[in-house]
């Protein structure tokens, strides 16, 4: 068994219904249980302005499915949203479940890169990450709740909770 964290994010179509939709969907697979979840935050997007802004979650979960096993998952549960890859970096999209950390594994792979290589710079990950897991540690050494507190918080706020 692994313990996982899975960053969610969405800006069409609904993107808090697409995020409880996506939570749903994870927690119905019978390879994953739910450890924890954040708050529903509202981010503004990073990357090309002329977006809407973003809604973004964290989930903790225990696993036993691999690194691969895992991203095939989220990539169904991606397409069942409706998500086509228009290959726009950091555009618009329905759905995005990203792997953000699979136990204190470092993979570097075409398919996949964990940790998520951008997460130590990102607010709407780090921020829901530490406050779901606090005390955890990136295989880099760095701590959740340091990086969270040192970044720049970009009008990020707490939506909503999930259920
Ligand atoms: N995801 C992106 C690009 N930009 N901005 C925010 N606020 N939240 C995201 O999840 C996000 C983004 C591509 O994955
Ligand atoms: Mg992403
Ligand atoms: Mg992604």
């Amino acid at each position: 068994m692994a313990i996982c964290y899975i960053g969610l994010g969405s800006n069409l179509s609904n993107p808090q219904r697409q995020i409880q939709l996506a939570v749903q969907c994870i927690r119905a697979h019978t390879g994953i249980t739910q450890i924890a979840l954040s708050a529903l935050y509202c981010s503004q997007p990073m990357g090309p302005q002329d977006q809407p802004d973003y809604m973004n979650a964290v989930m903790a979960i225990n696993t036993k499915l691999t690194p691969i096993e895992l991203l095939d998952a989220l990539q169904a549960i991606e397409r069942q949203a409706g998500r086509v890859r228009k290959g726009e970096r950091w555009g618009a999209r329905v759905l995005d479940l990203d792997i953000l950390l699979y136990d204190q594994e470092i993979i570097n792979t075409p398919r996949l890169t964990v940790p998520h290589y951008g997460m130590k710079q990102r607010e709407f990950v780090l921020i829901p990450l530490a406050e779901i897991a606090p005390k955890l540690t990136l295989p880099c050494n760095s701590n959740v709740s340091t990086l969270a507190e040192s970044i720049d918080k970009n009008a990020l706020t707490i939506h909503s909770q999930l259920s």
